[in-house]
C-alpha cells in the first residue's frame, strides 16, 4: 500500500440544484439535482497517511485551515473505517480559484479529497462508491466524482448507499462554456449548509422548493437528451431564482447577491431576448453569476459581462473530465 496519492477535482455548476437535506446526519439531499463540472478551475490534493502522526494535519493553499480541519478529519473517519485502518494523515491541498465565495470549493475539495484518500490506503472504489462517499462529505462533491454534465438523485435505500451522481453526458459530448463574472471574492459570512438548514425550517417556500424539484430535474434531463438549449435556459433560470426565493425569505433572510449580481443577471437576459446570443444564468450560494453559453457566443458574452459595473474579473472554463489521480509528484 502507497499511503500517499494525488488527486485532481474540478467544481461543478448546478443547474438544477441542491438546497435542503432530508437527512442531515446521512447528508442526503432534499432534492435532485444536475450539473456540469468545469475543466479549468481545479482543486489539488496530497493525502499522506503517517504513522507518527497523532491527529490530521491540513494546509490549505500553503497554509493552515483551522475552519476546515473538522470536516476534513470526519471525512477521513469514514475512509479510515471502510479501510479498518487507524493512521493519520497529513493532508495538502491548493484551490486555482477563489474559495468559499460561492464557486463550489467544497464540491471539488471534497471529491479530490474522497478520491486522494481512498487510493492511499489501497481502496479500489468505483465511481458511483466514490461518489457516495464524496456525498456523505459535501452533497455537491458527490457530483464532481464525474465529468462533463451529471445528476444526483435520491436512491431508494435508508441509508443513502445508492444515493450518488450519475453520468448523463460526457464533456465533449455538447460543448457548452461557462463565463463566470466574479462580483466579490470575500468569503461567504453563511455557509450552504447553515442556510440550507435554515431555509428548511423557516422558508414559506421551502415546501414548494422541495415538491417541484424533480419535474425540474425531468424537464432538464429531456432538454439535456435533445442539446436543447433554450429548453435548458428555461428551466436553469426558473430553478436558480426559486432557491434564491428560499434563500431570501429564509429568517433570518439569505441575501446572497450584491448590485452586480443582479446587474449581470438583467446583462444576460438582454443578450439573450435582444441580441440573441445563446446563454442562461445561474447563481449559487454567492454572488457570483455563472453564464452558460454555446462556445460560438462565449467571446462576446464574455466582453458583455466584464463591462457590467462591479464585475471584478471573468473567468471562463470548457466542460472538463471528473475526479482522478493524477502524479504522485505533482507540487501541491
Ligand atoms: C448546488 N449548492 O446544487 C447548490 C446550489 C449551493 C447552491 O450544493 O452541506 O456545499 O456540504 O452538503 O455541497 C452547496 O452545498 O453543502 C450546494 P453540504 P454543499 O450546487
Amino acid at each position: 500500500m502507497l499511503l500517499s496519492a494525488v488527486a485532481q477535482a474540478q467544481p461543478n455548476i448546478a443547474l438544477i440544484k441542491y438546497w435542503g437535506k432530508r437527512d442531515a446526519a446521512l447528508n442526503l439531499p432534499a432534492t435532485d439535482s444536475l450539473s456540469l463540472t468545469l475543466d479549468s478551475l481545479w482543486t489539488r490534493t496530497r493525502v499522506r497517511f503517517e504513522p507518527g502522526l497523532t491527529q490530521d494535519v491540513l494546509e490549505f493553499n500553503g497554509g493552515a485551515n483551522a475552519a476546515m480541519q473538522p470536516r476534513v478529519a470526519a471525512c477521513l473517519d469514514w475512509i479510515r473505517a471502510l479501510a479498518g485502518s487507524t493512521l493519520r494523515a497529513r493532508v495538502q491541498t491548493r484551490n486555482n480559484f477563489p474559495t468559499a465565495a460561492g464557486l463550489a470549493s467544497s464540491a471539488s475539495g471534497f471529491a479530490a479529497l474522497v478520491v486522494a484518500a481512498t487510493q492511499a490506503l489501497g481502496l479500489a472504489l468505483n465511481p458511483a462508491e466514490l461518489s457516495v462517499w464524496a456525498r456523505r462529505c459535501s452533497g455537491s462533491a458527490a457530483r464532481s466524482i464525474f465529468g462533463g454534465i451529471c445528476t444526483l438523485e435520491n436512491g431508494r435505500e435508508a441509508d443513502g448507499s445508492d444515493t450518488c451522481a450519475r453520468a448523463l453526458l460526457g464533456a465533449d459530448a455538447w460543448p457548452l462554456e461557462v463565463v463566470v463574472a466574479v462580483t466579490s471574492l470575500e468569503r461567504k459570512a453563511v455557509s450552504s449548509g447553515t442556510g440550507m438548514q435554515s431555509g428548511t425550517r423557516t422558508s414559506p417556500y421551502y415546501a414548494a422548493w422541495v415538491d417541484t424539484a424533480h419535474g425540474d430535474l425531468q424537464r432538464a434531463k429531456a432538454a439535456v437528451a435533445s442539446r436543447d438549449f433554450a429548453a435548458l435556459a428555461h428551466v436553469s433560470e426558473h430553478n436558480c431564482l426559486k432557491m434564491h426565493a428560499v434563500m431570501m425569505t429564509s429568517e433570518p433572510a439569505l441575501i446572497y447577491w450584491t448590485g452586480a449580481t443582479l446587474a449581470t443577471l438583467q446583462r444576460v437576459r438582454a443578450l439573450r431576448e435582444r441580441d440573441g446570443r445563446h446563454v442562461f444564468f445561474t447563481v449559487d450560494a454567492g454572488p457570483q453569476v455563472k453564464a452558460v453559453c454555446l462556445p460560438e457566443d462565449a467571446d462576446s458574452v464574455a466582453s458583455a459581462l466584464r463591462a457590467v459595473p462591479g464585475v471584478q474579473t471573468i473567468l471562463r472554463s470548457r466542460l472538463g473530465a471528473g475526479a482522478r489521480c493524477i502524479a504522485d509528484s505533482t507540487e501541491i
